[in-house]
C-alpha cells in the first residue's frame, strides 16, 4: 500500500537537482505563503526531502508509486471490465496530468486501454492557493481522482509526484515507467501569470524551457524511440497578415526557395517560452533523431469529457478568473453570475478554439500515429476560429435562451495585442488523421452555461476583472490583489 507523506513547505518549492545546479533563486516558485505538498512514497524507492536554507527553497527528491499498483491487478475495458492481459499496451506518460487538459487526457487514454502514468508536481494547485483563486468546479486531490477511476473502471493509473525540472526525479520516473510516448502538458500555461512580475516571468520561462529540455534529455538517455507529444500553442505564430501554415512556410527569396519554420511572434513571456521549446525540440530531432509532434493548440473550452463526467471525484477544473481563465469559459461564468462579459479592447482579437473533448481526441491521434525518427511534426490543434466579439454574441444569445440577462462591456485591454487583424490558420493535419470535431453549438453552450449556473455560488466576483497589465509589469515581486 502506498504511504501518504505530507511535507510542510514554509517557503518555495524548487527543482534543484544534484546534477544540474542552478544559480541564485531564479527557478523558485514566487511565493509568500505556506503550503502542504502531498507526496506518494514508494516502498521501493528512496524518497528524501532536503531544505536549502540559503536559497529558501524546499527541494524534493521523490519518485512516486502507482495508486493503482496497490491492488496488483491490471486493467480491463470499462465496458466489459474484462482484465486486459495484453503484454504490450502502449505506455503513455502524461506530464501535467493533474491539470485541465492533462487530467481529461489521462482518463481518456486510460479508458482507451493505454497504460498511463501521470507525472505532476501539483504546482498548479499551489498557484491557486498563492493567488487566492479556485476552480469553479470542486476538484478532488489527484490521489482521490486516481483511486476513484480505479474503483469505477478497474483501470490503474500510475502517479509520480515531482518536478520535471529536477532531472533526477524525471530520470527515475522514466526508468521506472519506460514510456513509449510522453505527452507533455506540464508547464506554466497562463500568459497573464507570466506577466505579473519579474519573478513569475523568470519562473515561467525556467519551468517551461528547462522542463522540456529535461524531457528531451530523458528521452535521449533512457528511451530513444519514445515519441514526444508536446503541447505548444497557436500563440507562437502571433497574428501575421498572411495565412498561418502548420509549422512550416515555403518561401522564395532572391530566386531561391526553401521550406522554413513558420515565423514566430509570441506576445507574452509564456507564449515566448513555447517558441523556445519548439526550437529546442526541432534541434534535438535533427541532432539526436528524437521523434516529436508539436501540437500548436488553440484556446480550449468546456469541462466535461465522457470520463470526467462519470463521477464528481473525476470532475475537471474550470478556471474563470482573470489569470488562468480563458475567454469562452470566462464568458460562460460571467453570464451565469450576471457579470458583463469582459471584451478586452475592440474585441476583434481572433484565435483558434477547440472543445476539451477534441483536445483528448487529438492527443490520442498523435500517439496512435507517431512521428518518424528524427521528424519534428507540427499540427495546428483547433477546430474553429472566433473573434472575442463573436464569442460574446454567442454567449449572449445562449444566455438569453436560458433566461439570463447578459451584457457586454469593453474593458481597456490589459494586453499588448492587435485588436483588429487578419487571421486564417490552417488546421487540416489532425482532421486527415481522423479528428471528428465537436464544433461549438447552441447545445454545448447551453450545457456549459448550465455548469456555470450550477456552481455560481462558488464564484468569487473579485477574481473576474483582469488584474495583470502587460505594460505595467515590473521587477518587484508582488501578489495580485485578492
Ligand atoms: P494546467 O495549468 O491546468 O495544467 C498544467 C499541469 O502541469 C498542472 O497540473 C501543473 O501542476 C503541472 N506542471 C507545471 N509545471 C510542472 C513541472 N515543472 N513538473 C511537473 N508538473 C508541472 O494547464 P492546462 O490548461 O491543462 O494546459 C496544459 C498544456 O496545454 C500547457 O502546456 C498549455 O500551454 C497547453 N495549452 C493549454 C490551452 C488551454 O486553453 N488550457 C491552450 C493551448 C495550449
Ligand atoms: N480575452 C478577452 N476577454 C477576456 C479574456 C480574454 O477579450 O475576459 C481575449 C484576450 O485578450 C485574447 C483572447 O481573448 O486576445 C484569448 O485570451 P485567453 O485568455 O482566452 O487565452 P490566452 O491568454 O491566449 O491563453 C490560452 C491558454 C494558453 C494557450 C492559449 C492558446 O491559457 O495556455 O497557449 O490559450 S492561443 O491563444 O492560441 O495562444
Amino acid at each position: 500500500m502506498a504511504h501518504l507523506l505530507t511535507v510542510s513547505c514554509p517557503l518555495n518549492i524548487s527543482s534543484k537537482s544534484r546534477s544540474y545546479s542552478k544559480p541564485s533563486n531564479q527557478c523558485s516558485i514566487p511565493s509568500s505563503i505556506s503550503i502542504s505538498l502531498p507526496i506518494f512514497k514508494s516502498p521501493l524507492k528512496k524518497l528524501a526531502t532536503k531544505t536549502n536554507r540559503s536559497q529558501k527553497c524546499h527541494t524534493i527528491y521523490a519518485t512516486a508509486v502507482s495508486v493503482g499498483q496497490e491492488s496488483g491487478s491490471q486493467t480491463g475495458s470499462m465496458s466489459d471490465k474484462t482484465p486486459n492481459k495484453a503484454p504490450n499496451r502502449t505506455k503513455v506518460m502524461v506530464i501535467g496530468g493533474d491539470g485541465y487538459c492533462g487530467w481529461a487526457t489521462s482518463l481518456h487514454l486510460s479508458n482507451k486501454n493505454y497504460e498511463v502514468a501521470v507525472v505532476d508536481n501539483l504546482v498548479r494547485r499551489h498557484f491557486d492557493h498563492q493567488l487566492g483563486l479556485d476552480s469553479l468546479t470542486p476538484i478532488s486531490s489527484i490521489h482521490n481522482r486516481i483511486r476513484r477511476w480505479k474503483s469505477l473502471t478497474e483501470k490503474a493509473i500510475q502517479l509520480y509526484v515531482g518536478d520535471i525540472c529536477d532531472f533526477e526525479f524525471l530520470s527515475e520516473a522514466f526508468t521506472s515507467f519506460k514510456p513509449d510516448a510522453v505527452v507533455h502538458f506540464g508547464e506554466q500555461r497562463s500568459a497573464p501569470f507570466s506577466m505579473i512580475d519579474r519573478s513569475r516571468a523568470v519562473y515561467t520561462q525556467h519551468n517551461n524551457v528547462i522542463g522540456t529540455l529535461n524531457v528531451l534529455f530523458a528521452i535521449k538517455e533512457f528511451k530513444e524511440d519514445c515519441h514526444l507529444v508536446k503541447l505548444g500553442t497557436m500563440g507562437e505564430y502571433g497574428t501575421p497578415n498572411i495565412d498561418i501554415e502548420e509549422g512550416y512556410l515555403t518561401i522564395t527569396h532572391n530566386g531561391r526557395t526553401d521550406t522554413l519554420p513558420y515565423p514566430k511572434q509570441a506576445s507574452s513571456f509564456y507564449h515566448l517560452s513555447k517558441v523556445h521549446d519548439s526550437h529546442n525540440i526541432a534541434f534535438t530531432c535533427k541532432a539526436w533523431g528524437i521523434r516529436a509532434t508539436d501540437l500548436n493548440q488553440g484556446v480550449v473550452y468546456g469541462v466535461r469529457t465522457d470520463e470526467t463526467a462519470m463521477h464528481e471525484e473525476l470532475y475537471n477544473r474550470f478556471d474563470y478568473d482573470g489569470v488562468f481563465g480563458t475567454a469562452l469559459n470566462r464568458f460562460c461564468v460571467q453570464a451565469a453570475v450576471g457579470h458583463p462579459l469582459t471584451v478586452y479592447g475592440k474585441g476583434g482579437q481572433t484565435r483558434g478554439y477547440l472543445d476539451i473533448r477534441d483536445t483528448v481526441q487529438c492527443v490520442e491521434l498523435a500517439i496512435a500515429n507517431p512521428a518518424k525518427r528524427g521528424e519534428f511534426r507540427v499540427f495546428n490543434q483547433f477546430t474553429e476560429q472566433f473573434s472575442v466579439n463573436e464569442l460574446a454574441s454567442l454567449v449572449t444569445k445562449a444566455g438569453q435562451n436560458l433566461g439570463l440577462e447578459v451584457q457586454t462591456i469593453s474593458v481597456p485591454n490589459p494586453r499588448v495585442e492587435a485588436e483588429e487583424h487578419y487571421y486564417n490558420a490552417k488546421h487540416t493535419k489532425l482532421v486527415e488523421l481522423g479528428l471528428k470535431p465537436h464544433l461549438l453549438s447552441d447545445s454545448l453552450l447551453d450545457s456549459l452555461l448550465n455548469v456555470a449556473v450550477q456552481y455560481k455560488d462558488r464564484v468569487d466576483l473579485k477574481q473576474i476583472m483582469p488584474s495583470v497589465s502587460w505594460r505595467k509589469i515590473g521587477a518587484k515581486p508582488k501578489t495580485i490583489a485578492a
